[in-house]
């Protein structure tokens, strides 16, 4: 399509972004990625993303557009609109939103009005900020009440959420997760919506390619409104897309545009369409299933070398070790695991006494490790360098042992070299 190859041309063009490209490319290339929500696309979808969609407008929907022009980008967004359906057996589905907040903003504006009262999972106790947090538009528009896990066990109780639900009568009850290790039970959430009148919303942001290759329960059969990024388990493009019933298509595409957004990417609607593609096929959930057992084998790991893990274990992609026992930081872990070429989030762990920018905990997540190829035995040298690294955070000499260690284990697991 193009005479000269695009990373070339921009060497030659600007080789001072090159260089930033470059060096970012090496750190993906040379690092343990264990950030839970990040990933490596495919090479297609790398190519959709620089496609000449990226220049055209398209305000509006297929065949309904405020633009001329608009024939193959109409093209592009029913391929997407249509695969996404089918790949969560969905009656609707808007792949607008630019991010999650964005579909989380449209979805919420789309079912209840400003000033109404949702009850979302704390941001400390491994929700989002999106789910009502004070700082985020989420808390500022709506009255916000929010639920947590159980002290005792780390994981969700459903008797103590639907107390709280029937205390609060809340217009909407937002479930989904950034930190929370454990299956959701949504037949027993939307029990509990339906009780008090709610809306079940779920934001499946994390566990979207779980769901997607059915590793993890999917919340579509009980939810009004399903919302997600694309960029996390789905490996796709950054973005977001919102899933409903056909009874509600209006208000949500209405909702998301004009309401909430402008122009729509449609370059990143393009590489969305790729990587739902991407998605229904065998080696996708191939490798879902692998996610699930190498996060599994590692969590065990570091329970058997004395770590502690919030609710005691993992369901699907991630999990958080408590370091608050052994007199740790996440803020100081997460500095020492990237001096030795390890990526993690430093992360609260529910009821920290840590504020949340030093905290007591850390994420850890194998989608990207997974993408390399990576598996059981991997994680047991992963889990080994993890602790080592956990237990000796002061010693440079070992911190540079496991770098050299780490960097090797990488270079037996390209991910686009
Ligand atoms: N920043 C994402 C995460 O790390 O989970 C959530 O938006």
């Amino acid at each position: 399509m193009f005479k000269e190859n695009l990373f070339e041309y921009l060497e030659k063009t600007d080789p001072e972004i090159m260089e930033a490209v470059k060096g970012e490319l090496d750190r993906q290339e040379n690092q343990l990625e264990m950030i839970a929500s990040e990933n490596f696309t495919s090479k297609a979808v790398l190519a959709a993303l620089s496609n000449p969609m990226q220049n055209k407008y398209a305000e509006g929907y297929v065949g309904k557009r405020y633009y001329g022009g608009c024939e193959f980008v109409d093209q592009a967004e029913r391929l997407a609109r249509r695969r996404v359906r089918e790949l969560f057996g969905a009656e609707s589905a808007n792949v607008q939103p630019h991010s999650g907040t964005q579909a989380n903003i449209t979805a919420y504006l789309a079912f209840i009005k400003p000033g109404d009262k949702i009850m979302g999972l704390s941001l400390l106790h491994g929700g989002h900020l999106s789910h009502g947090h004070p700082v985020n538009f989420s808390g500022m528009f709506f009255d916000v009440v929010h639920y947590e896990v159980d002290r005792e066990t780390g994981a969700l109780n459903y008797d103590t959420l639907e107390e709280q639900a029937k205390k609060e009568r809340p217009k909407l009850i937002v479930s989904g997760a950034s930190a929370y290790s454990r299956f959701w039970d949504w037949e027993r959430i939307r029990k509990i919506c339906d009780n008090v009148g709610a809306v079940m919303m779920v934001d499946i942001a994390h566990i979207a390619g779980l769901i997607a290759a059915g590793v993890h329960p999917s919340p579509i059969p009980y939810a009004d409104v399903v919302t997600s990024t694309t960029h996390k388990t789905l490996r796709g493009p950054r973005g977001g897309f919102i899933l409903c019933h056909k009874k509600d298509k209006k208000s949500v595409n209405k909702m998301n545009f004009p309401g909430t957004q402008g122009g729509p990417f449609m370059h990143v609607i393009a590489a969305k369409a790729v990587c739902f593609k991407e998605a229904m096929t065998e080696e996708f959930k191939e490798y879902q299933k692998q996610v699930v057992a190498n996060a599994a084998k590692l969590a065990s790991y570091v329970i058997d070398h004395g770590f502690e893990i919030v609710s005691g274990g993992t369901d699907n992609h991630l999990f958080l070790i408590d370091l608050s026992n052994k007199g740790l930081t996440g803020k100081a872990a997460e500095k020492a695991l990237e001096t030795a070429g390890i990526t993690v989030n430093k992360n609260t762990v529910p009821f920290d006494e840590q504020s949340p920018f030093v905290t007591s905990g850390i994420r850890v997540g194998t989608p990207a490790l997974t993408t390399r190829g990576m598996k059981e035995t991997e994680m047991e040298e992963v889990g080994a360098l993890l602790v080592r690294v956990l237990e000796n955070m002061e010693d440079e000499n070992v911190l540079a042992e496991v770098r050299k260690k780490s960097f090797e284990l990488t270079r037996s697991f390209p991910i686009y070299i």
